[in-house]
């Protein structure tokens, strides 16, 4: 559970300018408290973990004091976000820190003979996510607490989250992670909020007066959906929100009769397959996993949250026509599209609403947020399967389809392909509902998370359903809460710039702008040179704890930090990296930048490719480690279990942040952000926000390469561009022809033929095409670190000028044009 250890995270700063002797001596008992009485432990038998538990609970006693501040009057209007995954990390830290309490908190805990670091290692990572969807909807709901803004956040409470990654030489193996095991001290049960979710079954019609008739669902099947509630305060404890995760559970623990009986395990049936629906995170980050458990999770979470919010709002203003004034629904990717028929079929069954007003508050009560426009991630259900799992849903999404298509007959849209591709049902390889497709059509407003994802969503995949109402797709650029990936993660990096501009920086990261004006200063360079030093050397100490590689903190820090996956385009990385080690040993005697590589990153367990390049990155790794040759100029090193809180402790001690995907295909991007602010110069592409982060930080201080979205487009369509792009590059060629030899795999000198095959041929995200340009970029990258005074002040302007990427930015944007939500 040491995903971030101790040696990283002292030191922090906070916003407490003095601490009492009496805070302190309060907190100190209170934790003394707890652990005596919610946790039956004494200060000398307690562990680690012990420490944590006690101390969360007393700092979560704070905030029950702030929420219920929070709680006392009704708000006009409340944002509710439907995430399938919260990648929300540790909460220690963010707590203490929000609330001022870091110091205070460090001097309690030191008087009982505790350092602050270790209790802080001790709390697993709520690794409810995959990768930047769910990281985004935490740093959302971190933003809205310190906005003040009236939200509840939505999702499932899995027993299990994302795996736990280890490299066995070199192979990735997935083992369960087990966040729960000894409790959440962060979360509320709430049994009072247990809603039943219906499955399958049947529907039957019954008629109400001349003419109208009314249908109703008799589920097969339901499974109780229990709260629990995590409470998110936000900066300076001003603010509460609530983090409501569903735990499924049976409706009968136990069939006693069955028990009774003599099957003892048939008896248990009932209660595996309902629980089933909490209990894993499906590990696939970019893909649409079409299974039945991956749709029973998503109807799950989504109508519990709809009755729920439902409810609140009868029990405030008794009166359902007047949701979409009080409530605005966001619904992160299609995980929650089933929302659309859901919320439809509540208002229609149980209060009785006629079609056109249920239509009328569905779609101005809903908003969504598309993450991403890779065909195989845009989720599609088969036809057959929802009839079967929702068969009141299915009626409902014919009937709107119907009732859209004639709508387009009317404006003489009706030619068949025009309707084929504005159809919610797909009938080009069986019928499939496109979930995309309902969300757009039941929200008032549809966002991208990036300028250039935004404009392909227009241009692309939902082309024609823009045509029918051009104001609907809005962009929202994504953001990064500067509490946690700042403050929090680079407490030294936070201090210079309070020195340099000042306390209210913390408040108003505009402010970090005034660190452009020394950026030219040795004496802030220097400094600032030294706290990437501070960082580096201690990241140096995690990477041999858990890799046994050594890593000098004095080269150039080279890091690709994201998933696994061939559009991201980390084999174009290792590529590059085996005609650094050709060069560099066909030329010793050259002064070679030194450069360590650092890769971290999970790949989906059944995707061979992305597993088969791990492989390759640790098979070149030990090669080149092991090289006298290269020896102090080139280190590679792949870190297991890449996580949030690992992410803390790399992100401040990189020198050089690697965001290279294909153009066109990463649809934002977080982690660039995150890099930047922090000070790392970014390599990449014209991609998602590595656009406007280019904008922001100046053309100068930022390292593109490559095709633009446009260049790709335009290549794709050219036959053999793999084959004439190695053909030109003598370079690659003997890259590539090295690692078909068999020299990084003797053992089994054919193992990574499948990838040099398939660039060969194939290549769809075009690594060969870029390769050489990446390379000019990596050299160009050589000379600016042999320049220091550039160097530096280049980075300290990144830092300045990455203020409007703050997660408070895009909160502003969405509550202003998409909820209408007043903020504070
Ligand atoms: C991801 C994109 C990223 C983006 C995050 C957050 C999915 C489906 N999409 O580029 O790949 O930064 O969403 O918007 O995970």
């Amino acid at each position: 559970a040491s995903a971030a250890p101790a040696q990283v995270r002292q030191g922090r700063v906070s916003p407490e300018r003095t601490i009492s002797g009496n805070a302190v001596a309060e907190l100190r008992e209170a934790i003394v408290a707890k652990l005596a009485y919610a946790i039956g432990r004494t200060p000398a038998n307690a562990r680690e973990r012990d420490w944590f538990a006690a101390t969360a609970l007393a700092l979560r006693d704070r905030i029950v004091d702030a929420c219920m501040d929070s709680e006392r009057s009704i708000p006009n209007k409340r944002v509710y976000y439907l995430s399938l995954e919260f990648l929300i990390g540790r909460l220690l830290s963010d707590a203490m820190n929000n609330l001022g309490l870091v110091e205070t908190t460090r001097a309690a805990l030191r008087e009982l003979g505790v350092d602050l670091g270790d209790v802080e290692a001790a709390e697993p990572d709520a690794a409810l996510g995959n990768g930047g969807l769910g990281r985004l909807a935490a740093c959302f709901m971190e933003s809205m607490a310190s906005l003040s803004i009236p939200a509840i956040g939505y999702g499932i409470r899995y027993d299990h989250g994302l795996f736990r990654q280890s490299l066995e030489d070199g192979w990735q193996k997935e083992a369960p992670e087990t966040w729960l095991a000894e409790g959440n001290p962060w979360e509320f049960v709430r049994p009072e909020a247990t809603y039943s979710v219906g499955f399958g079954g049947h529907v039957t019609m019954s008629s109400v007066s001349e003419g109208v008739i009314r249908r109703h669902w008799h589920p097969a099947e339901t499974v109780r959906a229990v709260a629990h509630d995590v409470p998110v305060v936000g900066w300076r404890g001003r603010h509460v929100n609530t983090l409501r995760l569903w735990k499924a559970e049976a409706e009968a623990p136990v069939d006693l009769a069955r028990f009774n009986g003599g099957d003892h395990v048939g008896a248990l049936a009932g209660r595996a397959r309902a629980e089933a629906i909490s209990r894993v995170l499906y590990p696939s980050d970019s893909s649409a996993e079409g299974q039945e458990l991956r749709l029973r999770q998503e109807y799950f979470f989504t109508s519990a949250s709809l009755q729920d919010l439902v409810r609140r709002h009868m029990a405030e203003r008794g009166d359902l026509r007047s949701l979409a004034d009080h409530a605005a629904i966001q619904l992160n990717d299609t995980h929650p599209a089933i929302a659309v028929p859901e919320l439809m079929r509540l208002l229609l069954e149980d209060h009785g609403l006629n079609w056109e007003d249920a239509w009328h508050i569905t779609t101005n009560t809903l908003g969504y947020t598309n993450h991403t426009l890779l065909p195989e991630a845009l989720e599609t259900w088969p036809v057959e399967l929802m009839e079967r799992v929702l068969p009141r849903h299915m009626q409902i999404i014919y009937l709107i389809n119907w009732m859209h298509l004639e709508e387009q007959g009317k404006h003489g849209r009706g030619n068949a392909a025009q309707l084929a591709s504005v159809s919610l049902i797909d009938e080009s390889h069986g019928k499939r509902v496109r979930m995309g497709h309902l969300a757009f059509l039941g929200a008032r407003r549809v966002n991208g998370v990036s300028a250039l994802h935004t404009d392909l969503m227009r241009s692309t995949v939902f082309k024609d359903l823009h045509a029918l109402d051009t104001d609907k797709i809005v962009n929202k650029t994504n953001g990064i809460t500067f509490r946690r990936w700042l403050h929090n993660a680079n407490p030294e990096l936070t201090a210079l710039a309070i020195e340099a501009v000042g306390p209210e920086v913390l408040d108003t990261p505009e402010l970090l702008t005034g660190l452009a004006d020394v950026a030219s200063d040795p004496n802030f360079q220097s400094r600032y040179a030294a706290m990437r030093r501070s960082r580096k050397a201690a990241l140096a100490n995690v990477v041999t704890e858990r890799t046994g590689i050594a890593i000098d903190p004095s080269a150039l820090f080279d890091v690709q930090i994201k998933r696994i996956h061939e559009y991201k385009r980390q084999l174009l990385n290792v590529i590059e990296t085996v005609a650094l080690y050709q060069a560099i040993k066909a030329d010793p005697k050259r002064d070679w930048t030194p450069r360590v590589k650092i890769f971290g990153g999970k790949a989906a367990p059944s995707y061979v490719q992305a597993k088969l390049i791990i492989k390759l990155a640790c098979d070149v790794a030990k090669v080149v480690n092991a090289d006298p040759d290269v020896a102090g100029r080139l280190t590679v090193a792949f870190l297991p279990n890449y996580s949030v809180s690992l992410a803390e402790a790399i992100i401040p001690a990189a020198d050089l942040s690697e965001q290279i995907s294909t153009a066109g295909m990463e649809a934002s991007g977080t982690g660039n952000m995150k890099l930047a602010l922090n000070g790392a110069l970014t390599i990449g592409t014209l991609d998602g926000a590595n656009i406007e982060i280019r904008d922001h930080v100046g053309p100068e201080n930022i390292f593109i390469f490559g095709l633009d979205a446009a260049g790709v487009q335009a290549r794709m369509a050219e036959p053999n561009y793999a084959e004439a792009a190695i053909a030109a590059s003598p370079r690659l060629k003997a890259a590539l022809d090295l690692i078909e030899s068999g020299r990084f795999s003797p053992e089994e000198p054919g193992r990574f033929r499948p990838i040099v095959d398939d660039l060969r041929h194939n290549d769809r995200y075009l690594l060969t095409v870029d390769f050489d340009d990446y390379w000019r970029a990596q050299r160009a990258v050589d000379a600016a670190w042999n320049d220091p005074t550039a160097w530096w002040r280049a980075a300290i302007l990144n830092t300045a000028r990455m203020a409007w990427f703050s997660s408070d930015r895009s909160m502003r944007e969405y509550a202003e044009e998409i909820w209408r939500v007043r903020v504070g």
